[in-house]
């Protein structure tokens, strides 16, 4: 009989990106597991099950590993479609938002909430991020941008308020989306850590600040805690269910079989390695063997990461 495994998030509670996914928990009514992760490295209980790949969040389903959150998107919806979150009249554009909303708008939000906060971020946490980009993660450098990132954040938001301004309660018309949830990450890192200077940009985008108080409204759903350890056991004891998927259109000819190694396409490039098991323009699911952790499946979106041939 096929065994029901819980939905996991590890996450810590102040990743902004996190936040997303609890919240589709909350709009989609998702019971789900709470495994809080180390903000900082090592995670020697999720290593083993990602192959590497270090960013956060991460969903464990049994020995199905989704990362990334538009991947994580992905995959919720396909389990659980009420209430989309990709209507049809933005079906594209609610995925394509996060390369607004995780990029251009996310640097402009992490280096002012970074740059207000540059006396307490720890040094623990400073050489983590250094050796994870490769490069100085310049708190003092961050602190002297705040009046440009102060320009760009209200930017950003301004276009909240112009796709807001016709009264409409979310920013792709009557229904909710993934495009709510994606912007929203920003606004709600500004609120946890700098809710004073959000006051001051919202006094001037009312609709968006109706609406952030609709997005805070959805909640999380409900969540149980569960430990590192009893989550890598559940890893190491399932097997994956992800089923072989072949894409006749791949440009590149890849298949089902072979090896390859994903990782970001900005920073952080631990390359994950292992066989194709599944693949679309979207998506690829690579099949791994841990020493610790088992057969293993890690997923991954397709924009915003490299797949390069072993
Ligand atoms: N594209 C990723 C970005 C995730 C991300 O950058 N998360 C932050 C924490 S909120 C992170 O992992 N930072 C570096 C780290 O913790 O290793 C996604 O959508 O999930």
């Amino acid at each position: 009989m096929a065994v029901e495994h819980p939905i996991i998030l590890h996450h810590f509670p102040q990743s902004p990106f996190s936040e997303k996914i609890r919240l589709v928990f909350g709009l989609k009514k998702i019971a789900w597991t709470s495994v809080e992760i180390a903000r900082i490295m090592p995670r020697p209980d999720l290593m083993p099950m990602t192959g590497g790949y270090r960013r956060t969040p991460v969903m464990q389903i049994g020995a199905d590993i989704y990362c990334d959150t538009q991947c994580i998107m992905r995959e919720l919806e396909r389990r659980f479609p009420e209430p989309t979150l990709f209507p049809q009249a933005c079906r594209g554009l609610a995925s394509a938002s996060a390369m607004w909303t995780d990029k251009a708008f996310f640097q402009s939000t992490v280096n002012l909430v970074f740059g207000a906060l540059a006396d307490k971020v720890p040094q623990e946490f400073i050489a983590d991020r250094e050796k994870l980009r490769g490069a100085k993660f310049d708190v003092a450098a961050m602190a002297s941008a705040i009046p440009q990132m102060r320009d760009l954040f209200r930017a950003n938001v301004q276009w909240i308020e112009a796709q807001l301004a016709d009264g409409r309660r979310w920013m792709c018309g009557d229904e909710i989306s993934l495009c709510d949830i994606n912007a929203y990450m920003n606004i709600w890192y500004v609120r946890s850590s700098l809710p004073m200077i959000l006051d001051q940009v919202l006094a001037e985008f009312p609709a968006t600040k109706g609406w952030e108080t609709r997005m805070r409204g959805i909640g999380h759903g409900t969540s149980t805690e569960m430990s590192t350890a009893a989550a890598l056991e559940i890893g190491t004891r399932a097997t994956p269910t992800t089923a072989e998927l072949a894409d006749i259109n791949d440009p590149n000819g890849r298949k089902p079989g072979d090896q390859v190694q994903v990782m970001p396409d900005d920073y952080g490039k631990i390359g994950v390695r292992g066989e194709i098991v599944a693949l679309s323009s979207q998506h690829i699911a690579i099949r791994r063997h841990d020493p610790i952790a088992g057969e293993m499946v890690v997923h991954f979106p397709r924009v915003g990461f490299l797949v390069l041939p072993v």
